[in-house]
């Protein structure tokens, strides 16, 4: 894949006097130009509030908002546009199902998360009165499918599994967790915020129930979300959030309410951003997601066998299927340190505990400094990363 680093105007810059060494996608990614451009071009020629309005700029702010949803039904290979929920991000996503069809849990009832869940995959199914059932992983930093089959019982009502670990770049096999689940009647959400930007993703082969994912993960603006569900999945779901453009009628005795997706598209949704995210997903799959994923992998590979060259430098999570993460300590230097000094050096990694504080108690460290990849990285910068982490070693004598 030839470099795509020059489409993305932020990382042109120098950092510290340093050129960047954007090192941290996995938080967020940056934009392409044509992004930028499809959200100032909106504001210039289209914007209106959508679904509202009889006049052309709203006819036309339509169009493109719902292009949006149907270029990620098309991405998604999803059965229909109406299963595209548009959210403000991918916790408000999971927060959208914890507050629907989590509604009646009761105290005793039971969701089966991981050891690898993010934050956003842990604490919305805490505010609920439910049990935690807690799939274990490996020291490689991979799902036991034994122990996960162990933890089904009478009252099981959901499986809420990330696609990819944020920490320790693991992917899971989501499809035979699915077909597990399924088995025993029990429908699955997946939270997909660090796999769709990084892989293709088919919700019709991995026939999960509900897939959530960000669009600033995606190289699309924040504020902007996804949760896709199958229709029958979302149509036993009762209203979220209530306002304007999620009902059908409105008296004071009573409401009913909009179909699929507007149900649970309250209030006017983040447009400019909408519109924006579209751009984001033609420039993805112009390169192709499989080359994408390609890319990553080698990076990867090189950047594993360069930092386990380093001595005293210790990776945490080696699944055998990793997207392009990758998490370390060093020594017993405090990952603050080694990510301000390479921020010195120009480079950006993220720091700490990665809203993940179950996988640092799992690994039994306090924090970790973690690289991620996206498409726009290269071997280049692998080089400064070592480069810099040889630097970190010099200054603390180890
Ligand atoms: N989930 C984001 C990260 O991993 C915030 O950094």
């Amino acid at each position: 894949m030839s470099s795509h680093k020059s489409d993305f105007p932020i990382l042109s810059q120098k950092i510290h006097g340093n050129p960047l060494v954007y090192l941290d996608s996995s938080a967020t990614a940056q934009q392409p130009l044509v992004v930028l451009n499809a959200i100032q071009q909106y504001y210039e020629a289209s914007h209106a509030n959508v679904h509202r309005g009889v006049h052309e700029l709203s006819a036309r702010a339509t169009t493109l908002f719902e292009n949006t949803r149907k270029k990620i039904q098309k991405m998604l290979n999803a059965s229909h546009a109406h299963e595209i929920i548009f959210t403000s991000g991918t916790t408000s996503a999971i927060n959208l199902v914890a507050n629907t069809f989590g509604k009646n849990f009761k105290p005793d009832d039971e969701v089966i998360i991981s050891e690898m869940e993010h934050h956003s995959n842990i604490v919305p199914w805490q505010l609920l009165p439910v049990k935690l059932k807690v799939i274990p992983i490996s020291d490689q930093g991979e799902i036991d499918l034994t122990e996960y089959q162990k933890l089904f019982s009478s009252k099981t009502k959901l499986v809420s599994i990330t696609h990819a670990s944020n920490v320790l770049g693991t992917v899971n096999p989501l499809k035979k967790i699915i077909e597990i689940a399924h088995q025993k009647n029990i429908p699955v959400l997946v939270d997909g915020a660090q796999a769709f930007p990084h892989m293709p993703v088919d919700v019709l082969d991995l026939n999960c129930d509900f897939y959530t994912f960000s669009a600033h993960k995606a190289y699309g603006p924040t504020g902007v979300g996804v949760l896709y569900g199958k229709t029958e999945a979302l149509q036993k779901l009762p209203p979220y959030q209530g306002g304007g453009a999620m009902i059908e009628s409105v008296s004071f005795e009573k409401s009913t309410y909009a179909p699929l997706p507007y149900k649970f598209e309250a209030g006017t949704p983040n447009i400019a951003n909408v519109v924006g995210f579209h751009a984001a997903l033609e420039y993805l799959t112009n390169i192709g997601m499989e080359n994408i994923r390609e890319h990553e992998k080698k990076l990867l590979e090189v950047a594993t066998e360069k930092l386990n060259a380093i001595a005293g430098l210790k990776i945490i999570g080696s699944a055998k299927e990793k997207l392009g993460v990758l998490s370390f300590t060093l020594k017993d230097i405090h990952p603050h340190d080694i990510a301000t000094i390479l921020d010195r050096e120009g480079i950006a990694v993220r720091a700490g505990h990665h809203c993940a504080m179950p996988i640092m108690t799992r690994f039994n460290i306090p924090a970790c400094v973690r690289a991620s990849f996206g498409l726009y990285n290269t071997v280049d910068d692998i080089d400064a990363l070592v480069k810099g982490i040889e630097t970190t070693k010099r200054i603390f004598h180890v």
